[in-house]
């Protein structure tokens, strides 16, 4: 049981439970993913683009962390026990230009959201490939989704095939239809309008 708060305005539900949320997601079902297939490409103002294949993102260093969980529909799962890759191992790895401000992602489902890269070097950020000492399963966002814990979970896309650096900041899915962009938990950046 973890013993730091929760942040305002959000409650406790059982990690169970999150399967059965009906999340107004983007498609009705989950994407379709053959792992022999599924590639990660990583784009746009970097030195090195990348494709990385399943087994190649297997390879890189990987770290565990544990964190909450928040949506902001107001429901929050305690201590989430993410494996993966952090984003800063990645930004290693691409090497952004020094105009790269922005990060772009896109999903198997259409859903895209971004972040800053500031927000992006945090090291509770991962791009999370296990939950709970399990590979992450499709519904859950896997093979690979990202975990930004001090952000709402609308910033944790699932399902990422591409990430783009960018200059200027793009706006995802839920952003463009009021909610904030910023999405500070702490703060309760909910919506902007
Ligand atoms: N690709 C994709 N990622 C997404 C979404 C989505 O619809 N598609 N929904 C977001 C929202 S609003 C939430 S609350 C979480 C849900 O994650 P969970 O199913 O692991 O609880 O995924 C986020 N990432
Ligand atoms: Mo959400």
């Amino acid at each position: 049981m973890s013993e730091n708060k929760l942040p305002p305005g959000q409650h406790e539900i059982d990690a169970i439970l999150r399967w059965n949320i009906d999340h107004e997601g983007i498609i009705p079902d989950n994407p379709k993913i053959d792992l022999n297939s599924w590639a990660l490409i990583v784009d746009g103002d970097v030195e090195n683009s990348v494709k990385l294949s399943w087994q190649d993102f297997l390879k890189l260093p990987s770290v565990e962390s544990i964190s909450d969980f928040h949506c902001v529909e107001t429901w929050s799962v305690r201590d989430c026990k993410w494996c993966g890759v952090k984003f800063s191992t990645l930004v290693n790895i691409v090497k952004p230009s020094k105009n790269a401000r922005n990060v772009f992602f896109k999903c198997l489902d259409g859903y895209t959201t971004s972040l800053g890269l500031k927000d992006l070097l945090k090291d509770n950020v991962l791009l999370a490939y296990k939950l709970n000492g399990k590979l992450l399963e499709v519904p859950l966002g896997g093979p690979v989704r990202l975990i930004a814990p001090d952000k709402y979970a609308y910033k944790s896309p699932m399902w990422i095939e591409r990430v783009t650096f960018t200059y200027k900041k793009e706006l995802g899915y839920w952003e463009k239809k009021g909610y904030s962009d910023t999405a500070d938990v702490w703060a309760e950046d909910r919506r902007t309008r």
